[in-house]
């Protein structure tokens, strides 16, 4: 009786050693399977008209066509200001404005301090990744603040490894590359053309820069040791619409269609002047073009910039792939915010219409499930972060505003979570849902006004008289109440 209960406890000693070995083993493997890494690539006021994936057959853009072959893209993902400096503040905060400081494109310089140990980099960076920011992700090019390369300010001290632009490239300062013409030539604001196209090769604008640097970068990546958070920031289609001329020559302008409400509305809008064009550049200093020719061109000028940007990201990502990153790597690409061309009167991206508010999104995970279909789910950029912090499998900040876009991308036909809320200037909110965008504009004291968009039978939406729609009105405006600093 003895001998058997012993000989028992000895088998089960060794069954309860093998499972811990077993468990113990797993757990290992576990903790050496390498986080993944994040390849970030942000374009610069791309809007969805032009996305080839989208349905825009007036426009070339195969690289991006293709990775969304292979990835889910948003059909509706909306930014939070129609503006460089707070669209990206509010990606790289995971919040939505809180206050008037976070509409300016100074909003990160300003601000950064009260949020800057949850920056999406610095989170990433505090649980183990290399973080690394070349050309325009924050506002300024390389995070530098400034006119000129010395003594300037970072927007984002300690949250990245290295914030960079590409160094023997030939414009002087880095705001001379966030307005650059070919080979160096800064903006003369206010007379620079709107447009160029110099007859050169991809590195004659500054974004064939940033892809050669790019690819350099991968190459090192591919043989680090440590998980990383590479951002890739092109400065393209941003104003001026400048590209060599061979993507211009693939164009007809015959073919470019021009928006009926160019016609219609010659003056901009009366609710949201946008005067980008008007003060800097030379053919429009003080008057609205209303010429349609121009307008075209201006159009093809656009979708050249947009097949150039479009050919650099190919380039890192033929780079990624070749290298093999795209085993274990997120990769997300973005714009962030649209850009009217000549919609609702509009040539520009300061207003809160749809054309400017939303802008491709596009995502890919190692073993994503129904690639290549597209969500038509209302998300945010401030959806970015949690979604990001999901897939690599990080704690996410118990405050920001977004949610995790996992649901949209394991299966693209999961609803939206949540309106979207846009902003600019001090009294312009506007919520979007599925079938209707509503704008409220405001003083301090009062509501001025409402305009209503009708999205039911029609992508772009139409115009409605709030006056015909009180219970829409009602239902919608009370989303803003979520808003406090702008309801109250
Ligand atoms: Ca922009």
């Amino acid at each position: 009786m003895k001998k058997r209960r012993s000989s028992w406890t000895l088998s089960s000693v060794l069954s309860l050693f093998l499972v811990l070995l077993l468990i113990s083993c797993k757990e290992k493997a576990a903790l050496d399977k390498p986080r993944p890494n994040v390849l970030f690539i942000a374009m610069d006021d791309l809007n969805n008209e032009y996305l080839g994936a989208l349905g825009a057959d007036f426009v070339q853009t195969p690289y991006l066509d293709d990775f969304s072959g292979e990835a889910r893209l948003f059909s509706r993902h909306y930014i939070q200001v129609p503006s460089c400096g707070p669209a990206r503040a509010a990606l790289l905060r995971g919040k939505r404005p809180t206050d008037e400081s976070f509409l300016p494109n100074s909003a990160i310089l300003n601000t950064y301090e009260e949020w800057e140990i949850q920056s999406l980099p610095r989170w990433f960076k505090d649980h183990g990744y290399k973080t690394l920011s070349l050309g325009k992700i924050s506002h300024y090019p390389g995070g530098l603040a400034g006119e000129g390369w010395a003594e300037v300010p970072e927007e984002m001290p300690g949250a990245w490894d290295r914030a960079w632009v590409p160094e023997n490239a030939p414009w002087e300062t880095p705001e001379g590359m966030m307005h650059g013409y070919a080979n160096g030539v800064p903006r003369d604001r206010g007379h620079s053309p709107a447009w160029e196209a110099f007859d050169g090769p991809d590195t004659t604008y500054p974004d064939g820069w940033v892809a050669m640097e790019a690819v350099e970068v991968l190459e090192e990546l591919s043989q680090a040791e440590s998980p990383w958070f590479f951002c890739v920031g092109f400065f393209k289609p941003h104003l001026p619409f400048a590209a060599p001329k061979k993507y211009f020559d693939i164009y007809d302008p015959h073919d470019i269609p021009v928006p009926e409400d160019t016609v219609r509305h010659p003056e901009p809008s009366s609710w949201h002047p946008s005067n980008e064009m008007m003060r800097n550049y030379g053919q429009h200093t003080g008057h609205p073009q209303t010429d349609q020719v121009y307008a075209r061109q201006l159009r093809l000028a656009y979708a050249a910039a947009t097949t150039y940007v479009d050919a650099q990201v190919g380039q890192v990502l033929e780079a990624f792939k070749k290298l093999g990153l795209d085993e274990n790597t997120i990769v997300i690409i973005w714009s962030d915010h649209g850009f009217a061309l000549g919609h609702q009167g509009i040539w520009g991206k300061h207003s809160l219409y749809e054309v400017a508010l939303k802008s491709p999104l596009i995502i890919r995970f190692p073993g994503m499930g129904r690639p290549g279909e597209i969500s038509d789910a209302i998300v945010e950029a401030v959806d970015v972060y949690p979604t990001l912090t999901d897939l690599a499998g990080l704690p996410t900040p118990g405050d920001l505003h977004g949610n995790s876009l996992r649901p949209q991308l394991e299966n693209p036909g999961e609803p939206s979570s949540k309106p979207a809320f846009a902003f600019y200037g001090r009294g312009q909110t506007s919520v979007r849902v599925d079938e209707w965008r509503l704008l409220q504009h405001r003083d301090d004291d009062n509501i001025l006004g409402y305009e209503l968009f009708d999205f039911r039978n029609n992508d772009e939406g139409i115009r409605m008289n709030p006056d015909d729609y009180p219970a829409v009105i009602s239902e919608l405006s009370e989303h803003f109440k979520s808003l406090p600093w702008i309801s109250r």
